[in-house]
């Protein structure tokens, strides 16, 4: 079954329950949680004037297509009753496909590798703890590697 990198991120409301409330719902939905890395706080990034983030990765094991996957996962932060007014601003749950398997996509709904995910230690960090030897499939470089280069 296909595998994928999925970031979960909150920095509105109690951002631990948004954080396990989107991964129960991503279960419900049939998306198999293999692994989750540990969910960390984080200054917020690109836009400053906001809290601190929680942040996690977890690894699933899906059927659903790249863009069914994300399909799901559009669905659950609405469900979670996302509001979004500012782009890169305050967040109670904000969903993104990093990875998934080797594929590359560059459409206009959907780019993966998430165009930005390897300038984010807050992603890269915890996707590292589930498989630092993840290959990332533009840059053709650990995600391990890619990690020890952003904290230099
Ligand atoms: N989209 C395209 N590719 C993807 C993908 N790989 N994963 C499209 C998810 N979505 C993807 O996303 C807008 C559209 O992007 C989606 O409808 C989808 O079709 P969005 O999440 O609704 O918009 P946004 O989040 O306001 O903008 P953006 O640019 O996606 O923001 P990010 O990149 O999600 O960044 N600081 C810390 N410390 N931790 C954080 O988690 N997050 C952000 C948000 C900013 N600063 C942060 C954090
Ligand atoms: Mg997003």
């Amino acid at each position: 079954m296909p595998k994928a990198f999925v970031a979960l991120g909150s920095n509105l409301g109690d951002r631990r329950k948004n954080i396990t409330e989107a991964v129960e719902k991503m279960k419900e939905r049939g998306i198999n949680i293999i692994k989750m890395s540990s969910i960390i706080e984080t200054e917020p990034y690109g836009y400053k004037e906001q809290g601190k983030f929680l942040n996690a990765v977890c690894l699933v094991e899906t059927e659903l297509s790249p863009s069914e996957l994300l399909d799901a996962l559009i669905e659950i932060e609405r469900e979670m009753g996302r509001e979004r007014k500012i782009r890169w601003g305050p967040r109670n749950i904000d969903l993104d496909l990093i990875f998934y398997e080797d594929r590359v996509i560059r459409e206009e709904r959907l780019m993966v590798p998430h165009p930005d995910a390897h300038n984010r230690i807050f992603v890269m960090g915890p996707a590292a703890e589930i498989d630092p030897d993840f290959i990332h499939p533009v840059l053709k470089k650990k995600i391990g590697e890619i990690c020890k280069e952003l904290v230099k």
